[in-house]
């Protein structure tokens, strides 16, 4: 039996915490077997309580861009660490870090920083209804963009129908105020908007879609959504949570040239620790308490530590070539695993732009939830153990995606290969 301390924590953890995790994705329900504890984590690689080496393609879900206990990282938190904790009041840094992240997101004149992404979204959507008085908000399915009620919402029987619950205790008034429509599908926004843009608020969509795996925009489909919004004054909401910092230092809105209303980040700007933030046009966050009536707060809002940990992280991810790097290692780490499917004839569809990567399991081409849909999730449980069981850590989810850090090194990325070569032949063989 392995990962022994592993399986003992993890049966401690279950008696006092839901599920024994604090996050649902990590109880690794979607692949079976019980989550790996880690101990620690040092560039690239996470060591778990068994004391076994893992590549890591997880990094805390997309924060750890510059891999595992990054000493410039460390070092700015042990400075702030000196000098407290938490005040509660403005710090300098709180303004430095804010101009670093308006000066590299384009469309950013303003922004508020919250704990998380969900604060993010949940806090852009409020304002988004603030600001035009209205209450309708456009998601797609396959989306997801932090437990926000209004957002735990799936499509309603037929396309463009009033929203239902996509959780308990989602109320089902709350969820008929949010349209699901799928994701890369620009005629049935035009439909819908043409029916009823005047009762939309706002329509937020995550740029490239990272939560049902990895799904690209197709041509056009960002620019129309731009249009289509801005024609029927709704509010584009881009949810960066994942993109911001990814894609490139302005994000996905900066790699495809389009500017939303409003923006929210999250993870790569925390360094590791909790922060999100939302931010956009001035003339639409001037309506945030306590300049306007549109009310968000927050205790730990712009903390002096995770502050410190982001404002050390941009400036190091704004060094010229560092994106152009990671996309290389993205590239070369998808086509690998790709040619590693074939050798073994196992059908797949890659999806990779930087160095955020998605394999499915599926013949079909992948393009929307329904789409996604259609994955082999048995056969991904499968090469997941094996790929974890020979040394890589994957997210224990098809329906995720898999980041490479600065950390990541080629002995990485071929070691991954070799082990998912490996890995695709054990599926062909069924054993
Ligand atoms: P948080 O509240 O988890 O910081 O962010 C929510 C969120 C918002 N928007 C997007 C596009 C996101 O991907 C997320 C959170 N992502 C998940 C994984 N895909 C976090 C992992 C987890 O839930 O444990």
């Amino acid at each position: 039996m392995e990962r022994i301390k592993s399986q003992e924590l993890f049966s401690q953890a279950k008696k006092i915490i839901p599920g024994g995790v604090n996050s649902p994705v990590r109880a690794f329900k979607a692949v079976g077997g019980n989550p790996v504890y880690i101990d620690h984590g040092q560039g690239s690689k996470i060591y778990d309580v068994d004391g076994k080496e893992y590549i890591d393609y997880v990094c805390s879900w997309g924060p750890l861009i510059l891999g595992h206990a990054h000493p410039q990282i460390l070092a700015a938190l042990q400075k702030a660490m000196a000098k407290g904790t938490s005040f509660g009041a403005p710090t300098e840094r709180e303004t430095e870090f804010a101009s670093m992240l308006i000066n590299a997101v384009p469309s950013m004149e303003m922004v508020r920083l919250v704990n998380s992404g969900t604060e993010a979204t949940m806090s852009a959507l409020r304002l988004a209804r603030g600001f035009t008085g209205r209450n309708k908000i456009v998601k797609f399915e396959g989306c997801y963009h932090g437990h926000v009620d209004s957002l735990l919402v799936k499509a309603g029987s037929g396309a463009a129908t009033l929203g239902t619950p996509d959780s308990a205790g989602v109320s089902v008034a709350l969820a008929q105020d949010t349209i699901t429509l799928p994701y890369n599908d620009l005629k049935a926004v035009k439909e819908l908007f043409s029916k009823h843009g005047g009762q939309i608020a706002a329509l937020i969509v995550e740029p490239v879609a990272g939560n049902m795996g990895l799904v690209l925009p197709k041509e056009g489909f960002l620019e129309g959504l731009r249009q289509i919004t801005a024609q029927h004054d709704s509010l584009l909401i881009f949810d960066e949570v994942i993109t911001g910092f990814r894609v490139s230092f302005g994000g996905a809105q900066g790699f495809y040239g389009i500017k939303p209303d409003l923006t929210c980040l999250g993870k790569i700007i925390g360094g590791g620790l909790p922060v999100g933030a939302y931010g956009g046009k001035e003339e639409i966050m001037k309506h945030i308490a306590p300049l306007g009536a549109v009310y968000q707060a927050g205790t730990l809002a712009g903390n002096p530590l995770a502050v410190s940990a982001g404002i050390e992280t941009l400036k190091i991810l704004s060094k010229p070539g560092t994106y152009e790097v990671l996309a290389e290692k993205g590239a070369y780490l998808s086509l690998g695993l790709q040619t590693a499917a074939r050798q073994a004839k196992i059908p797949v569809c890659a999806a990779q732009v930087g160095s955020l990567l998605g394999l499915f399991f599926t013949p079909n081409t992948v393009t929307d939830w329904g789409s996604a849909s259609t994955s082999n999730t048995t056969l991904f449980a499968r090469y997941f153990s094996s790929m974890l069981k020979q040394g890589v850590y994957l997210a224990p989810s098809q329906y995720e995606s898999s980041f490479i850090s600065t950390a990541h090194n080629y002995e990485d990325l071929d070691k991954t290969i070799a082990t998912a070569e490996c890995a695709f032949q054990s599926l062909g063989t069924g054993s």
